[in-house]
C-alpha cells in the first residue's frame, strides 16, 4: 500500500474547506489507491466549527483517511505537507477598501509562506483559492523563495470549468466531449474565457466550438460575460458564493498536475509567467497548460487574434496593478 499523504487545507472551516475536505478523503483529488492525512487549518474564532469538522471526517469512517490534524497554529499545519490548498484569507466587507483588504490578506500569505517554506515537505505542490488569487499566490512566492516557483499556482479550474459548462449547455453535449477552451489572466472578472482552440467531440471527430456554435456575437458578449460574472451568479442565486464547484475544481486542479493531463487535451491553471505569449513575467497569470510527472508547461504556439490580444494585455494589466497594490502594502 502507498504511504499516506499529507494535504493542507487552510481556511477548513469554511464553506469551501466543508465541501472540499470529503473529497480529498475520498481519493477525488489524488486517487482511489492514495491514503491521506487531512491537515486543517482556521483561525481561532472559528476553531470550534474546525473541531466540528473533523468530528465528521471521523464519523464518515472514509477508508482512505488515515489522520486528521485540526488546528490554529500554522507551523504544526504545515509540517510535513506535500499538497497545501490555500482557502483561508480574509474576504472583503461591503465598505471596505481594496487596499484594506489586500493589506489583510498580504500578511496572511506573507506569515504562512514562511511557515510553508520552513516546515512542508520539499516539493510541496500549493494551490492558492483565497482571493485574489493570483495576487496571494505571487505573495506566498515572494516569502517562500525556497519552494520552487514552479510548484505555486493559483485556482483558475473553476472558471475553466465554467466556460466547458457553458459550451456543454449551448450545444446540448456532454461537457466531457469538450476540451481545451483557456481562461486567460487573473481570476477575477477580467478574466479571458477563450474558446478559439476549443473543440468537441462529435462522432469520435473533434470539431471546434467555434463552428458548431456557429454565432461568434454570442461567443464574442454573452458567453464570455457569463463565465466573467458566473460566481455573482452563484451568489445572487444561492445567497453564499460557489463552494461544491470550487472544491471540486481544486480537486480536478491537483489531480491533473499530479496525475498528469490527458494527451491532447489542456487545462487552465494561473501559474508564475515566463514571459509566454508576451504576458508580463513575473505575474501569476492563467495559462494553458498540460501536465506531466508532476510538472506543469504552458501550452505554446498557439495563434492570438487581435481581440484576444486585447483582452490578454487587459488582465495582465489589471494583475500588474494588483501587484504593486500588495507591494504596497508590504511595510
Ligand atoms: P469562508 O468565509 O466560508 O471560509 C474562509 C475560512 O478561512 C473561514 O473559516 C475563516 O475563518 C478562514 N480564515 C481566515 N483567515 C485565515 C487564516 N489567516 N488562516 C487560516 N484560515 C483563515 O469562505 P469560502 O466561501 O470558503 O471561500 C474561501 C476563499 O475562496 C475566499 O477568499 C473566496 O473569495 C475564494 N474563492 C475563490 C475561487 C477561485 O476560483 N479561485 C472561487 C470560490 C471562492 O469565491
Amino acid at each position: 500500500a502507498k504511504d499516506p499523504v499529507r494535504v493542507l487545507v487552510t481556511g477548513a472551516a469554511g464553506q469551501i474547506g466543508y465541501a472540499l475536505v470529503p473529497m480529498i478523503a475520498r481519493g477525488v483529488m489524488l486517487g482511489p489507491d492514495q491514503p491521506v492525512i487531512l491537515h486543517l487549518l482556521d483561525i481561532a474564532p472559528a476553531a470550534e466549527a474546525l473541531n466540528g469538522v473533523k468530528m465528521e471526517l471521523v464519523d464518515a469512517a472514509f477508508p482512505l483517511l488515515k489522520g486528521v490534524v485540526a488546528t490554529t497554529d500554522v507551523v504544526e499545519a504545515c509540517t510535513g505537507v506535500s499538497i497545501a490548498v490555500m482557502v483561508g484569507g480574509f474576504p472583503r466587507k461591503e465598505g471596505m477598501e481594496r487596499k484594506d483588504v489586500m493589506t489583510k490578506n498580504v500578511s496572511i500569505y506573507k506569515s504562512q509562506a514562511s511557515a510553508l517554506e520552513k516546515h512542508a515537505a520539499a516539493n510541496c505542490k500549493v494551490l492558492v483559492v483565497a482571493n485574489p488569487a493570483n495576487t496571494n499566490a505571487l505573495i506566498l512566492k515572494e516569502y517562500a523563495p525556497s519552494i520552487p516557483e514552479k510548484n505555486i499556482t493559483c485556482l483558475t479550474r473553476l472558471d475553466h470549468n465554467r466556460a466547458l459548462g457553458q459550451i456543454s449547455e449551448r450545444l446540448n453535449v456532454e461537457v466531457s466531449d469538450v476540451k481545451n477552451v483557456i481562461i486567460w489572466g487573473n481570476h477575477s472578472s477580467s478574466q479571458y474565457p477563450d474558446v478559439n482552440h476549443a473543440t468537441v467531440k462529435v462522432s469520435s471527430v473533434e470539431k471546434p466550438v467555434r463552428e458548431l456554435v456557429a454565432d461568434d456575437a454570442w461567443l464574442n458578449t454573452e458567453f464570455i460575460t457569463t463565465v466573467q460574472q458566473r460566481g455573482a451568479a452563484i451568489i445572487k442565486a444561492r445567497k453564499l458564493s460557489s463552494a461544491l464547484s470550487a472544491a471540486s475544481s481544486a480537486c480536478d486542479h491537483i489531480r491533473d498536475w499530479v496525475l498528469g493531463t490527458p494527451e491532447g487535451t489542456w487545462v487552465s491553471m494561473g501559474v508564475y509567467s515566463d514571459g509566454s505569449y508576451n504576458v508580463p513575467a513575473g505575474l501569476i497569470y492563467s495559462f494553458p497548460v498540460t501536465t506531466r510527472n508532476g510538472e506543469w508547461e504552458i501550452v505554446q504556439g498557439l495563434s492570438i487574434d487581435e481581440f484576444s490580444r486585447k483582452k490578454l494585455d487587459l488582465t495582465a494589466e489589471e494583475l500588474s496593478e494588483e501587484k504593486a497594490l500588495a507591494y504596497s502594502c508590504l511595510s
